[in-house]
């Protein structure tokens, strides 16, 4: 039986990976923080002694863009450093385990060209993708000693268990509350922003598709599209039976100061290399999500 190790497994992505592995009878060891710490080479050391996993799934991080700018000790600590010390570790007490780290399209930033590919270069404009580039030069380089190391760069990637801190989401369960009446409106951003927005389902197939290849390498997982936020509201309030224009207020304190450029994928190595092919489109995710958070307030409120 394979044993696969999963940091950050009760977030959207563990939560699915979980899934996914266990279907495919793997012995899965999962790390909260408070159970074992990146930031903490100690308890790195002993859960990796205890779980001697075939595969490590690096997901665990600080993930909210918006977060990296009030807290950018934070970020950098659990980002880079906890990385850093996870790939040390793994390669003292587990030297053979295949290492999968979840890196981001923030890590092009303001980029060169677009779509981006695996040989773009690196531009971040935000603590978080310094953070990711870092991370992601530090996989890069422990794959040159040897480790099997993987870079999933991810674009966006979103489902109804998105956190609702994440704009995707905050407009489906904004949609869903404003429908049964348990809120008048929905503050937004910057409505104009674009992203190249996946399921998090498919992107989960494609990490685990990437350590089951011949070689370690780098695979952009994204769909090649993309979107604006507000095509997200139009699709979710028309899915809620709202008329977004009655709902929807800008409000300037959510934008951004800086902002990344035409962040949008070609994931053609990983199609070529992994056969990764995504199963959902934009417009039926969003679909879903309005519709699962619809269903998730009427349950609560029963
Ligand atoms: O949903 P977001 O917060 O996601 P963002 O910043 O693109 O980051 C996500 O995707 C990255 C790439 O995969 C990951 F690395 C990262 O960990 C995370 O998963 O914001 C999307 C866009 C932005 O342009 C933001 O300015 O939506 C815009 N936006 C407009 N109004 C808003 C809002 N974002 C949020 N969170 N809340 C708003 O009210």
């Amino acid at each position: 039986m394979p044993s696969a190790l999963i940091t950050g497994i009760t977030g959207q992505d563990g939560s699915y990976l979980k899934e996914l592995l266990t279907g495919k009878r793997y012995e899965i060891h999962g790390w909260q923080r408070d159970e074992c710490d990146v930031t903490k080479p100690e308890s790195l050391r002993v859960a990796l002694q205890q779980s001697q996993p075939d595969e490590i799934y690096h997901l665990a991080a600080q993930t909210h863009v918006g977060q990296s700018v009030k807290d950018e000790a934070a970020t950098m600590e659990v980002n880079v450093q906890g990385t850093i010390n996870l790939l040390e570790c793994a390669r003292e007490f587990v030297p053979n385990a295949r290492i999968f780290f979840a890196s981001s399209s923030e890590i092009f930033g303001c980029p060169e060209e677009s779509p981006q590919t695996e040989k773009t270069p690196l531009n971040p404009v935000n603590p978080y993708g310094v953070s990711k580039a870092r991370a992601t030069e530090a996989v890069q380089q422990s794959r040159a000693d040897g480790v099997f190391a993987v870079n999933g760069i991810l674009y966006n990637h979103e489902s109804p268990r998105r956190a609702s801190n994440f704009v995707t989401q905050k407009i489906c369960q904004g949609a869903a509350a404003i429908q049964r009446g348990e809120q008048t409106g929905l503050k937004l951003g910057d409505t104009s922003a674009a992203r190249d927005w996946s399921d998090a389902r498919d992107v989960v197939r494609g990490m685990w598709q990437s350590l089951q290849a011949d070689a370690a390498d780098d695979y952009i997982f994204a769909s090649g599209q993309l979107h604006t936020v507000q095509e997200v509201i139009e699709i979710a309030f028309e899915t809620a039976g709202l008329e977004w224009r009655e709902c929807v207020e800008i409000d300037e304190s959510l934008f951004r100061a800086a902002e990344p450029c035409r962040l949008v994928g070609d994931a053609s190595k990983a199609r070529k290399v992994l056969g990764w092919e995504p199963q959902n489109s934009f417009r039926d995710l969003i679909v879903e999500m309005t519709q699962a958070a619809m269903k998730h307030q009427a349950t609560r409120s029963r």
